[in-house]
């Protein structure tokens, strides 16, 4: 076969999602992977982690076989034997009844998240549950926070095109760091700075690579966000900048919310946010000066108590200036409500499941633990049956999750492409497909497109696809659903047919990818936002985004409920995305690692000398959950008393075996839950054992 380009779809869970142009070299082998140029968002940009790609397929670890436990729990490959698929699946389904028939089926727990953003992988999950009535899952690793925040002024999940920023003369990203986790936005900042003279404002508590590009960098506190976003709403409206007929005609402004922004001065704010005033009012002068500032909003500064409403705060400031009115002005957090897919037939739906019991996902340390609010009086979890996620790194209050995984009476089967943290733990590992090895669907937080996935190159070994592995698994407990019936193709081509305003197959085929944009009336909700009476809420009602709405502000405010550093706990802990890693995957391929080095601790050099450190030496972080240890890195790009570490390593990278969410609380953010990421008071002292190398030998990575 001669090498040819195909198109497909970057499946990791990445707010681009990327159109690929692979090479394919053979019927099994891939070389360079290309943004593919056609692609109005893509525009043949993608990260460099995604074009060495090969590295992650063809990967030597790469699970190829169905496997069981024989020896110890938590340790890894050594203690596992190949079996065949049908013993996999029998025990699993054998298990699954004999706890479902001691305890009920709610002791059961199908546990996922988004290491692959196909529709078809990554929600099939949602069947297992219903069908066989276990415990489902509350899922709030990453948007929870946000969405609530978002949705409570504007009423829905959608915003200004992306693709027009090039109109732009003011781009502000505001809580995220693109170069690292998103870098097509920087293609649309550039087209903004050479067709429209844009600047660049980055607001993010350390200078981040996007930060470095940037024209002004306003360096706050962590989760005060909110106190910048209203001494700005302060300015505008103390000053005349503020567009009042705008904010009569499509908003829920009044006199009370005058008075209430006539508090929230730039000096209120400096104190809480730790910038100068000066600087405050710069950048308010700045946003004032053009209609055609575009807002890109990240998920930073919602991974706090108080994340919500942050973002709430934040969404406020187009309506200040009629932004949205404009092309090239507006804000974007997510487009990622504005499909209409019809998910009935691939999440059984049409199955009764209200009553069964649903977790939070990012409190697995307690459910596993036991704890009894979080079991809601039903059994306790007896089975764990994970995909497309790593809890054993990723979820808060790693302690926690690791005790609740090293629990004797758990059986835990975890699907995954390599041994992972958590796959260590499970009583049968299952070796699944990556995207270019199955079909699957994809829509976008970033852009507004549709895309297929299609299979381009051969299985390895013995591995199989989440839907395969569901089809088996239902088979085998004797349960049945018209979805399993069908292949991956055919439950797309369904669940397009059965959805409103969305291409079919064929169409979907013919060129990989089909933009689903609303005209810009829409999309910058100049007929309307899509609360009750059509306007955009500066006092929301919190209570319609969640049940635990009470104590949040009645108009856009900075609350005061964070992880606030004292005596005891000097330091404010942000636990960044590393640029070689996608959360976790990545972390096993040898270039990204060798680029990422090991885990650091960027601490800011006058914080080194308070604290008695020594720099390149370990030092031990802790709180009340636990400690890590993690090499100092001195880094003036850092307010002091605030520290990052770019993650997410696996836990035994870090020397003490167990990584940076030991930090982090499994407490649910309000009013929805989420989980609070940066979000975390630390005391710091120097490490004193004799361990100095903080890289151990793992074969994986030579
Ligand atoms: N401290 C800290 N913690 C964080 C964050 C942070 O910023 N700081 N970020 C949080 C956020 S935003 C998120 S979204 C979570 C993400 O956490 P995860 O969802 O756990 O992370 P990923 O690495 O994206 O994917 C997890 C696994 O899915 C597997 N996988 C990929 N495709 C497939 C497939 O088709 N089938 C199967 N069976 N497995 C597959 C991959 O091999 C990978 O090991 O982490 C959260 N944790
Ligand atoms: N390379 C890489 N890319 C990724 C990921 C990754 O792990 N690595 N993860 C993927 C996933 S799942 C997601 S959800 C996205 C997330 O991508 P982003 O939207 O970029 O969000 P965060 O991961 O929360 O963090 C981004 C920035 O927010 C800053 N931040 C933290 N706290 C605050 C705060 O209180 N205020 C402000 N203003 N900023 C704050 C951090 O310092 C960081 O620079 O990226 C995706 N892309
Ligand atoms: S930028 Fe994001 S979507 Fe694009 S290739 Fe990289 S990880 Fe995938
Ligand atoms: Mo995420």
């Amino acid at each position: 076969m001669v090498s040819q380009r195909k198109r497909s779809v970057c499946p990791h869970d990445c707010p681009s999602v990327c159109a690929l142009d692979v090479e394919v070299l053979d019927e099994k082998t891939i070389g360079r992977v290309y943004g593919a140029k056609s692609h109005s968002y893509t525009a043949g940009v993608i990260c460099a982690k995604v074009s060495r790609y090969a590295e992650r397929v063809h990967h030597p670890d790469r699970l190829l076989y169905p496997l069981k436990r024989v020896g110890k729990r938590g340790v890894g490959i050594s203690e596992y034997a190949r079996i065949g698929w049908d013993e996999a699946l029998e025990t699993i389904a054998h298990r699954f009844k004999h706890i479902a028939d001691e305890y009920g089926a709610q002791a059961i727990w199908p546990y996922h998240y988004a290491g692959t953003m196909g529709w078809m992988q990554r929600d099939g999950l949602d069947r297992l549950r219903h069908c066989l009535g276990t415990s489902r899952q509350h899922s709030t690793f990453c948007i929870t926070l946000a969405d609530a925040g978002w949705k409570a002024g504007t009423g829905t999940k959608r915003g200004s095109d992306a693709r027009l920023m090039h109109k732009s003369e003011l781009v502000v990203i505001w809580g995220g760091n693109p170069v690292s986790t998103q870098v097509n936005v920087m293609h649309h900042v550039t087209q903004a700075k050479r067709v429209s003279g844009a600047k660049l404002v980055v607001i993010d508590p350390y200078r981040t690579k996007t930060a470095e590009k940037a024209d002004m960098h306003l360096m706050l506190k962590p989760g005060t966000d909110a106190a910048l976003a209203c001494a700005v709403i302060h300015v505008l409206l103390e000053e005349g900048l503020a567009d009042r007929d705008y904010l009569a005609r499509h908003t829920d402004f009044s006199d009370v919310t005058e008075q209430h922004f006539k508090t929230r001065t730039p000096q209120w704010a400096a104190e809480i946010t730790g910038l100068t005033e000066q600087e405050i009012i710069e950048f308010a002068h700045l946003y004032a000066s053009t209609r055609k500032s575009f807002l890109r909003i990240g998920y930073g500064f919602t991974r706090s108590r108080n994340g919500s409403t942050n973002m709430h705060a934040i969404s406020c400031l187009p309506a200040l200036t009629g932004a949205w009115t404009v092309e090239g002005g507006g804000a974007l957090y997510s487009q990622s409500g504005m499909y209409a897919l019809n998910t009935e037939l691939l999440r059984a739906l049409d199955v009764p499941h209200e009553h069964t019991r649903v977790f939070d996902q990012s409190r697995i340390g307690p459910v596993l633990c036991g704890d009894d609010k979080d079991l809601q009086d039903g059994p306790p979890v007896k089975a764990l049956f994970i995909q497309n996620t790593n809890p054993a790194v990723v979820a808060p209050d790693t302690n926690q999750v690791l005790k609740g995984l090293a629990r004797e009476d758990l059986f835990t089967v975890v699907h995954e492409q390599f041994m992972t943290d958590t796959a260590r733990w499970a009583d049968i590992v299952l070796p699944a497909t990556m995207f270019l090895e199955h079909d699957d669907m994809y829509t976008a937080g970033g852009h507004t497109h549709i895309q297929l996935g299609p299979k381009l190159i051969d299985v390895p070994g013995e591995c199989r696809s989440n839907h395969d592995v569901l089809r088996g698994l239902f088979k085998q407990l004797d349960l049945h659903h018209p979805a399993n019936d069908m292949n991956e193709r055919e439950l797309i081509e369904a669940t397009l047919k059965a959805s409103e305003l969305l291409p079919d197959l064929a169409e979907l085929e013919k060129t990989g990818s089909v933009d689903c944009a609303l005209p810009f009336a829409s999309a910058n909700f100049k007929d309307g936002f899509e609360t009750k009476d059509k306007r955009f809420h500066f006092s929301p009602d919190w209570s319609l985004w969640g049940p635990n709405a009470e104590g949040m502000p009645a108009i856009a405010d900075f609350w005061d409920v964070i992880d606030q550093s004292n005596d005891t706990h000097p330091l404010r802990l942000v636990t960044a995305p590393a640029r070689q890693f996608l959360n976790t995957s990545f972390t096993e391929t040898p270039t990204s690692v060798r680029m990422e080095k090991q885990p650091y601790l960027l601490i800011h050099p006058d914080d080194i000398d308070r604290y008695n450190l020594i720099e390149g030496k370990l030092v031990v972080l802790g709180n009340a959950l636990g400690e890590v240890l993690i090499e100092a890195k001195a880094f003036d790009g850092v307010q002091r008393g605030t520290v990052v570490v770019e993650s997410l390593w696996p836990n035994h990278r870090f020397v003490g075996g167990i990584g940076i969410n030991a930090l982090v609380s499994a407490e649910a953010g309000k009013p929805n839950g989420g989980a609070v990421y940066h979000d975390t008071a630390v005391w710091i002292k120097q490490y004193a054992g004799t361990v100095h190398n903080n890289v151990q030998s793992e074969p994986s990575d030579e």
